[in-house]
């Protein structure tokens, strides 16, 4: 009986990350789209990359823990939204607010949460524009909101986080100060490459309008 148990609960958990790898793949077909459409509209692809993922079993396992919530299917959907995750990479400042934009105002899309770290970065100088949308998958047994995180970054937000990332999993979260530091001033020099980079791309576009208005 016990392991009959056992497989029940292995098959509801199996069944409740698919439900987040589906609100996932909707989220992917919206940015899929308005890259697509956008591309066509104006000459030009504001996305550099998605990427996507399911936390697995075992960090959520560890979240629960950490957060210290019940192991209950219905409080782990409320407590934990970042079960299903979207970062959307785009090349400027601009559209990453005009992208979160476009998909936060369709109309099956409904915003929980957003965090602007864009406009007030975390001390350690990570920058990225964070919302927690809940979107509508239909399943045969009827429709469920699924939450998923969607961040949106630049290229150059996107490289310092993945590097800090990398160093903050190397010392097990113990940073030297000095590499603490350094971060920060490296995360300060990609914000200002970033107003540089969109300044460039704007006066480029500029000038093109006025030799095709010639
Ligand atoms: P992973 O592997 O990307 O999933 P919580 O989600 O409850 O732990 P909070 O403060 O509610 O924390 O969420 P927040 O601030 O929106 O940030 C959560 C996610 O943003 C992280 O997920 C990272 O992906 C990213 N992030 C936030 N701060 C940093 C940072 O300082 N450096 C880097 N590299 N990424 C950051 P996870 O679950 O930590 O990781």
């Amino acid at each position: 009986a016990a392991i009959a148990e056992a497989k029940q609960l292995r098959d509801a958990f199996q069944r409740f990350l698919r439900e987040y790898e589906f609100g996932m793949r909707e989220v992917e077909t919206k940015i899929s789209i308005l890259r697509d459409e956008f591309t066509h509209m104006h000459a030009y692809n504001p996305i550099e990359h998605v990427k996507s993922r399911v936390k697995t079993p075992d960090s959520i396992v560890e979240k629960i823990a950490r957060k210290g919530i019940e192991p209950d299917f219905e409080v782990i959907r409320r407590e934990i939204t970042d079960i299903a995750g979207v970062r959307v990479t785009c090349s400027f400042v601009s559209d990453v607010y005009r992208l979160f934009d476009l998909l936060t105002q369709q109309d099956d899309v409904t915003m929980r949460t957003v965090k602007d770290y864009i406009a007030t970065p975390k001390p350690n100088g990570y920058r990225s524009l964070h919302t927690i949308v809940d979107v509508p998958v239909f399943l045969s047994t009827g429709p469920i909101a699924i939450p998923v995180e969607v961040q949106f970054r630049t290229i150059a937000m996107d490289f310092w986080a993945s590097l800090e990332h990398k160093i903050h999993y190397k010392f097990a979260g113990r940073v030297p100060a000095h590499l603490v530091q350094s971060l920060t001033d490296a995360a300060e020099a990609a914000g200002e490459l970033d107003v540089r980079m969109e300044r460039l791309h704007r006066e480029a576009h500029e000038s093109n309008q006025r030799v095709i208005e010639v």
